[in-house]
């Protein structure tokens, strides 16, 4: 897993409504709505909550430490999304009770391998790597008009590539995986058969289904591993995967049709996942 760097995320901030700007060109819609979309509710079912749900950012130290200007990423991001949020003046433990203390009602927080959102009222706990993947699954399915019938490529297999793969099949999407690790995209396939009675195919090699495919998860840590032979005018790409996987001249070539950032995307899913309807057990269809 990608450890952040101060360079990937010290830009974020001031350059938000920008990006929402692109990503409203990309994908018709708001960074709010996108992840709206990724959970699967109503924007209108949030409005109420973004009033008084609280959230608290919490610096943590172990392992490589606290990452400068990261929690403050975050709480941007969150405040961005409508909700009201603060980033602790104590790390660790005597964070999360300022957290407790200041009546959050959802701490945020990360170390080396985890970035979670838990809702201490209702215990609900939104994990980055699985809100990233359903955050992209989702833009791609704005980007294209809709995944039905269509064929999505999904590059590694980890945590968000995992999460992307079920996310695009429940949008009824045919999936083919590719992971260097052959044994993860077996057990993804395994998964995906037992738990959905869905098949997934496991390409034999990234060329192979980059070849075949015009809609495209990039979801490894690798840099630079999609060149500009594999993008045409019809190929879109989301790509989660930090550092991104595009080489440059391949950035160039696909233009608009690219959906990359280091944080907000999976920031957005993780809040309303989190701060929203599903999590305090309110969420009513407004279809009935
Ligand atoms: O960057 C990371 C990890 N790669 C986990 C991200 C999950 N996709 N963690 C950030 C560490 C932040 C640090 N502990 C802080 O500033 O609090």
């Amino acid at each position: 897993m990608t450890r952040l760097k101060v360079e990937d995320i010290k830009d974020i901030p001031g350059q938000l409504d920008r990006y929402e700007s692109e990503l409203m060109e990309k994908t018709g819609c708001t960074l709010r709505e996108i992840a709206c979309h990724a959970v699967g509710i109503e924007e209108e079912s949030l409005f109420s909550l973004l009033d008084s749900v609280k959230f608290a950012v919490v610096p943590v130290e172990s392992g490589q430490g606290i990452i400068e200007g990261f929690c403050e990423t975050i709480s941007d991001i969150v405040w961005h999304i409508g909700f009201d949020v603060f980033v602790t003046g104590k790390a660790d433990v005597a964070g999360i009770a300022q957290a407790v203390e200041k009546k959050a009602e959802v701490v945020m927080m990360a170390d080396d391998h985890r970035f979670m959102a838990l809702n201490i009222k209702s215990g609900h706990m939104s994990d980055n790597a699985k809100a990233t993947g359903k955050g992209y699954a989702a833009g791609l399915d704005l980007m294209a008009g809709g995944l039905k019938g269509r064929k999505v490529f999904i590059t590694g297999c980890g945590p968000v590539g995992w999460s992307a793969a079920l996310a695009v099949l429940q949008r009824g999407a045919e999936v083919s995986v590719f992971d260097t690790r052959h044994g993860t995209a077996h057990l993804l396939a395994k998964y995906v058969k037992e738990l959905m009675n869905r098949t997934i195919v496991i390409e034999e090699s990234l060329e192979q289904g980059l070849s075949n495919h015009h809609y495209i998860i990039e979801a490894t840590n690798a840099a630079g591993i999609i060149d500009e032979n594999a993008i045409t005018r019809q190929t879109h790409i989301a790509a989660p995967g930090m550092p991104l996987g595009l080489t440059p001249e391949a950035l160039r070539k696909i233009s608009g049709r690219l959906l990359h950032d280091p944080l907000q995307i999976g920031t957005a899913v993780m809040a309303v996942e989190a701060g929203g309807p599903v999590a305090r057990g309110t969420y009513m269809r407004s279809d009935g």
